[in-house]
């Protein structure tokens, strides 16, 4: 692979970073102090660093690069839709050709009568369209009061003010005001945790019933809608007992609640199917998408919606939009980035290829003494990180177990997240099995590093 050589020393590099950069969800001066990782080339799910290291990605950058990395086709695209029309809005009663193309693309991927298509730039942005959205949906109904709409902590469904307000992160909410109001939240279905004495099926059911609970306590009248992702994903990979979305399904149906299932993450083969819905059979009314949508290679969402809601809206004026809604760039890189998934059967490679090469190596590292339960849907799976598998104990310093071992993918050269005490992957979808030989042959020795720091520091406590 050719190398770009033309870039300054990694020191420089870093020092400008610290004196003008602001990361996302970082504490500044930490990183200033110790400098940023600098990551200057990638192809198919291997990134190369400023130093010249050959890292291999086991979050497809932040669990979005599906394709996986260096693919000319979208690039060509991108340039031809720069020269022909690099920018129109559609507002006005306007439209373009990339925007009509990839509305009835997504109309026809998505399950059901999921036919319409409000673009945004972002999964964060395609939240906020939805808040306003469902609760307007109910206003023309003639239900002005139906404004609550109930979520779940430790959910992620974005970071503006908005769909952070969804989103149940408690250290989120800590800072700038958040929620917002008619923002509810139950908890979430995280068993390893949070489940106690209870069968998983059985937990499954009573987390579901916990909205039922809610509603019960609001009245129906007061509720909008529910919001979840299929799969937790920055939550730390919650996959939910298979008890709990018919349960959710059923309650959401019984109440007449709109559904909004988030799949910015779940989207597009992440679970092996196009959809996580599909993945476990839900109905939603509404469904986020974002991320693999591109691949990450442009920044577009949308929410993709029901005939009947979509008709009410359509009745008057939606006062909503943004100036990059349906950017015609993005749009025909995502259009593209989809012909690529359908055209090189990249979900069947997931579905039938991919995810039991992967699950084999990922299940069996809950052999090794630090892991609690491993979880795998498709590729994105996650560990939980224990001192005492048979108690299913937390640590008693939480997210110290899953830095230290984040530490130890970086020091072996391959990206694997934490989430507190939860180590989560979602690898490109087009990982081979000989890369996820590699990649798992990394996590174990970060695995077995991280163990043994624990031990020597005597860290090995639960709560
Ligand atoms: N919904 C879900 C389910 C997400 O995972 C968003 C909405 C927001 O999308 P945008 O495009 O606005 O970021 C997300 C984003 C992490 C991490 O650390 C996860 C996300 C974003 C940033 C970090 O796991 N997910």
């Amino acid at each position: 692979m050719q190398q770009i050589t033309n870039h300054m020393p990694t020191a420089e590099l870093q020092a400008l970073d610290a004196a003008h950069h602001m990361h996302p969800f970082t504490a500044g001066h930490g990183l200033a102090r110790k400098g940023a990782r600098i990551i200057t080339r990638a192809d198919g799910v291997w990134l190369t660093d400023s130093e010249g290291a050959r890292i291999i990605d086991g979050m497809a950058g932040l669990w979005c690069v599906n394709i996986g990395y260096g693919r000319r086709e979208l690039a060509e695209v991108a340039a031809r839709q720069m020269t022909e029309l690099p920018y129109y809005n559609t507002f006005f009663q306007t439209s373009h050709v990339p925007a009509i193309a990839l509305a009835a693309r997504l109309a026809e991927l998505a399950p059901g009568d999921l036919n319409h298509v409000f673009f945004a730039g972002s999964g964060s942005e395609a939240n906020d369209t939805n808040i306003r959205l469902v609760r307007h949906y109910w206003a023309r109904k003639g239900k002005p009061e139906k404004t609550v709409i109930i979520s779940r902590r430790n959910a992620y469904h974005g970071s503006s003010v908005g769909s952070g307000s969804l989103g149940g992160m408690a250290a989120m909410h800590a800072q700038g005001g958040l929620p917002i109001p008619d923002v509810v939240h139950i908890d979430q279905p995280n068993w390893f945790l949070e489940g106690g004495d209870m069968s998983p099926e059985d937990f499954g059911i009573a987390r579901a019933r916990q909205l039922e609970a809610k509603i019960a306590e609001l009245g129906a009248h007061r509720v909008a809608a529910f919001i979840a992702e299929p799969i937790q994903g920055a939550g730390g990979v919650i996959v939910p007992p298979d008890s709990y979305w018919p349960e959710i399904q059923r309650i959401c149906d019984a109440h007449d609640i709109l559904l909004i299932a988030d799949e910015v993450i779940t989207g597009f083969g992440r679970t092996g199917n196009w959809f996580g819905c599909q993945t476990y059979g839900i109905r939603p009314h509404v469904m986020t998408v974002a991320k693999g949508l591109s691949s990450g290679y442009a920044p577009i969402g949308a929410s993709i919606i029901c005939d009947a809601v979509a008709d009410v809206i359509a009745g008057d004026e939606f006062n909503h939009g943004y100036t990059y809604s349906g950017h015609p760039v993005c749009a025909a890189v995502a259009l593209e980035n989809l012909r690529l998934l359908e055209e090189e059967r990249v979900v069947e490679h997931v579905r039938d290829v991919a995810h039991p090469h992967l699950a084999k190596r990922w299940h069996a590292l809950a052999d090794h003494p630090l892991v609690g339960e491993t979880k795998l849907v498709g590729l994105m799976g996650s560990l939980a990180l224990t001192p005492d598998k048979a108690a299913r104990a937390a640590f008693a310093e939480p997210g110290a177990a899953g830095f230290i071992t984040r530490e130890r993918c970086f020091a072996n050269n391959v990206i694997m997240r934490h989430v507190y005490d939860r180590m989560v992957i979602a690898p490109p979808l087009v990982i081979t099995p000989e890369e996820i030989d590699i990649l798992m042959d990394r996590v174990t020795t970060a695995l077995d590093e991280a163990h043994a720091k624990m031990r020597a520091e005597g860290m090995l406590k639960a709560a």
